[in-house]
């Protein structure tokens, strides 16, 4: 059986690659429809090395689609998504819009792939440095249980998508040349104040909630806890963009409930866990770097550590590809998923 795949958003940071992973799956496809802004419409594009006209994202554009992977922005879902549904369609939604939605699963195949089947149309992707620390820490959970978690991120600047890569290239230019740098996007695109990227460190990804947290941050605090089904597990998060293109970074400190952990067995439980890799060797100098994770699904674990004054905490960094596993590929096994278990119904 082959299907009616949509992707919307189709030009963007995370579309780009959610179409590249769909071919480089095989995923079975009959028709793609790859849907955009009106500014798009009529531009072409190669699926498997054929052209597709680029359309505008309208709700007639879902009519006969079984499966539609959304990432053209939050109020884009909340529009378009419900269209979609209403056309039989199931979508996999990879902006915040439907996350927190108590009737909308929220989706790590390697954590909780089975609440797929609980969808009423549409099941959400969750935010990329959420994604690969769940994914971190769901074999350590399984093992020793979670106390408490405590990250700090490191994130490069596509997930602010196309436009605030293009910033850090233009700033990083100016730079060089000794002339001013023009902020107009990060940290946040709406937001009042601009900072420079290039050669620098923001503190601050999405905007501020009123308990002095960022947005960012509250969804790695709030999705962790819906998709381990721990709604009572402390967890604190601090989110900075740093200026670099791919892959999110992440020092996570972690606290076991149970005794009998130790660093040795915490790297066979990586050794072990479906799309974890371990790349942890003092002595060899190894350990994962944005760079040396870029364009891989995997997410890459090294710098293990026991805390030095609590016995049961560990230290990880955790490093995986922004648009892939944190975004394009997560939303295909989504998808995969669906289509294997026979999901695509409730
Ligand atoms: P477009 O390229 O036509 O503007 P990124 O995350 O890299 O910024 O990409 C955002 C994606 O969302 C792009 O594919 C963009 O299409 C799409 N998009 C933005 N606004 C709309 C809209 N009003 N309707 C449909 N797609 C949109
Ligand atoms: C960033 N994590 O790096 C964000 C991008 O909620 O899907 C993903 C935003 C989201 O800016």
């Amino acid at each position: 059986q082959s299907y009616h795949v949509a992707v919307v958003g189709a030009t963007g940071a995370v579309g780009q690659k959610m179409i590249q992973t769909l071919e480089a799956q095989n995923f079975p496809i009959d028709k793609i429809s790859l849907l955009a802004s009106e500014r798009s419409a009529g531009k072409k594009v190669l699926f498997n090395g054929e052209e597709v006209e680029i359309k505008e994202a309208l709700p007639e554009a879902f009519e006969g689609v079984d499966i539609a992977l959304f990432s053209a922005g939050g109020s884009i879902s909340k529009k378009l998504a419900p269209e979609a549904v209403k056309r039989g369609a199931v979508v996999v939604d990879n902006t915040s819009a439907y996350r927190m939605d108590p009737e909308v699963p929220l989706v790590v195949p390697e954590v909780n792939e089975e609440d797929i089947k609980e969808h009423n149309g549409i099941i959400a992707n969750p935010n990329c440095s959420t994604i690969q620390m769940v994914a971190a820490l769901e074999p350590i959970r399984e093992a020793y249980g979670l106390k408490r978690v405590i990250v700090s991120t490191y994130q490069a600047v596509s997930g602010a998508g196309n436009a605030a890569a293009d910033e850090l290239k233009e700033q990083s230019q100016s730079f060089l040349n000794g002339d001013e740098l023009n902020a107009e996007i990060l940290p946040v695109k709406g937001d009042e104040k601009h900072y420079p990227i290039a050669f620098n460190a923001l503190p601050q990804i999405d905007v501020f909630q009123d308990n002095g947290y960022t947005f960012e941050e509250m969804k790695m605090i709030n999705e962790t806890k819906k998709i381990m089904h721990l709604t009572e597990l402390p967890v604190s998060a601090t989110c900075v963009r740093l200026p670099f293109f791919t892959s999110h970074a992440e020092s996570v400190y972690v606290e076991v409930e149970q005794e009998g952990a130790s660093v040795g067995q915490i790297k066979e439980l990586f050794q072990n866990a479906p799309g974890v890799v371990l790349e942890d060797d003092p002595e060899t100098q190894t350990y994962p770097t944005p760079l040396s994770a870029e364009g891989k699904r995997d997410v890459f674990i090294g710098r293990i550590r026991q805390d030095l004054d609590q016995a049961n905490g560990y230290h990880l960094w955790v490093v995986s590809d922004n648009l892939l596993k944190g975004a394009a590929w997560n939303s295909v096994q989504i998808a995969q998923s669906i289509i294997e278990n026979n999901w695509l119904k409730k």
